[in-house]
């Protein structure tokens, strides 16, 4: 559904510019490919950017000049309107590189206020740091369900856009919009919230669909490893390595927006959830329409949290602590109980030398990290220890049972309590015997055995 500009707006260039900064809603662009366009960044302070010229990089956007103004940010227009006129003067430039400038990125998550007045000043597309991830999110989207999400996202971001408009107006502090154009805007929000509603109602019914789906596999006794990690850790690789499955992997950030379920290779009990990564700063209310993409991993048995160990300690650190606050986040809103492990699993070590792996130890062992596990996607390592690790995990360490007399009912029915119990990883049969590599817990094997004394040997 495209939402276009109310009769009462028509040909009114100048609410259309207004709003240029809307991700494009109210002149009814669904604009998804930002490649190849041109953009000014405004860093306020002495910030480290490199994150968000990265994002940038991946939309294909060029960042033509940074322009950092140290100082407190101005809370009306971000970089002060002195600086913003100098900085029309500039947009107006039609030689290279200026020439076409069509973007103002800001290296902050901006008030709506900051948004409107920026670009009221300079004319041209305003966006935040929440509004890049938003667009990022958009040209990425590629299944039904995750555009309904983004679409939801941009729609609440340009709510409060549309409302500081209607403030605006209202108050009068802008002249120059006639009187109409308060009750014009109000059109347009009011047809906001029904494509609002319209959006919402379809990805409840997918949440509903996918959550009783959920539900089926646990009845089924199927249990499921999910991935978690900051964005670009290496998830989908890690994914691959486990399942055989193929899925996008790119060195980019947000690769994986929806998330993918596949089973463990040869193993069709254990199944393993990818899904979209996290990222410092993003506000709840735009992340709130992905509670389902979260869900598929979040619900899961175990939850492997990867950690990027090419990257420094301090970048490593900052990953994991905004990792971790947003699974705790995600966890107490869903009202899922905690999966019961969660394990540390650092990727990409065939990038570490030995310097680097000591002082991943160190810090592991400073962050009292209980359970790590140290693996390349790449190479292979560690990846079969971390497949056995998540057998115990899920089911117990292995044990070498003898099931007898396999043709007694009796040993039809142990046979069966073993397999519904714990994880039959190998098993030989001969004439009379059945012997089975299990994955199963002390008490469970217990169990078993005391029911079936004469025809169960633990070996
Ligand atoms: N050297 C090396 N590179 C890796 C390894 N695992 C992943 N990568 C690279 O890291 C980048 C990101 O990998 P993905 O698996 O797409 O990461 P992700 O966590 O799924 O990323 P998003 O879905 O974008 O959040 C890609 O360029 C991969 O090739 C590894 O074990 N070693
Ligand atoms: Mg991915």
């Amino acid at each position: 559904m495209r939402l276009t500009i109310p009769p009462a707006m028509e040909g009114r260039k100048t609410e259309g510019e207004l709003f240029a900064g809307s991700g494009g809603v109210l002149l009814g662009e669904s604009r998804t490919n930002h490649e190849g366009r041109k953009a000014i960044l405004l860093v306020r302070g002495l910030e480290d950017t490199s994150e968000l010229e990265n994002l940038i990089a991946t939309m294909g956007i060029q960042v033509v000049e940074n322009i950092m103004q140290p100082g407190k940010v101005s809370p009306g227009s971000y970089f002060g309107t002195g600086r913003l006129e100098l900085l029309k003067e500039t947009l107006q430039i039609k030689t290279e590189p200026f020439k076409d400038v069509s973007l103002i990125i800001l290296h902050a998550n901006a008030t709506p206020r900051q948004l409107v007045t920026i670009n009221q000043i300079l004319g041209v597309e305003v966006w935040d740091r929440v509004r890049l991830l938003l667009a990022l999110f958009s040209s990425h989207a590629s299944s039904v369900e995750a555009k309904t999400q983004v679409r939801i996202a941009q729609l609440l971001a340009d709510r409060t856009i549309l409302r500081e408009a209607v403030s605006i107006q209202t108050t009068g502090e802008r002249a120059g919009y006639g009187g109409e154009g308060a009750t014009a805007l109000q059109t347009v929000i009011s047809s906001l919230n029904r494509e609002l509603t319209a959006l919402r109602k379809r990805l409840s019914k997918h949440a509903h669909s996918t959550a009783i789906r959920r539900e089926q596999r646990r009845k089924q006794g199927l249990k499921t490893v999910g991935l978690v990690g900051y964005t670009n850790a290496g998830k989908s690789s890690l994914f691959r390595a486990l399942s055989g499955k193929n899925v996008l992997i790119e060195d980019k950030l947000f690769s994986t927006l929806e998330p993918t379920i596949g089973q463990m290779e040869k193993t069709p009990r254990i199944l393993i959830a990818d899904t979209i990564g996290f990222i410092d700063n993003i506000p709840n209310v735009a992340l709130a329409s992905f509670k389902s993409t979260f869900a598929e991993a979040l619900e899961s048995n175990i939850l492997l949290h990867l950690i990027d160990a090419s990257d420094s300690i301090e970048e490593l650190q900052r990953k994991y602590m905004t990792t971790n606050n947003e699974l705790n986040q995600r966890l107490s809103e869903s009202e899922v109980e905690a999966p019961l492990h969660s394990v540390l699993v650092f990727t990409k070590m065939d990038e570490c030398n030995e310097e680097q792996r000591h002082h991943l130890l160190e810090w592991a062992n400073e962050t009292a990290v209980e359970h790590a596990h140290f693996i390349s996607s790449l190479s292979g390592e560690g990846i079969e220890e971390l497949r056995r690790s998540i057998f115990s995990y899920l089911f117990g360490n292995p044990q070498n049972i003898l099931v007898k007399n396999v043709v007694s009912n009796e040993a039809q029915k142990a046979i069966h309590t073993l397999y519904s119990n714990g994880f039959v990883s190998k098993r030989n049969d001969t004439e009379n015997e059945v012997s089975l590599e299990i994955w199963i817990s002390e008490n469970e094997l217990l169990k078993v055995l005391n029911q079936f004394p004469k025809m169960i040997e633990h070996k």
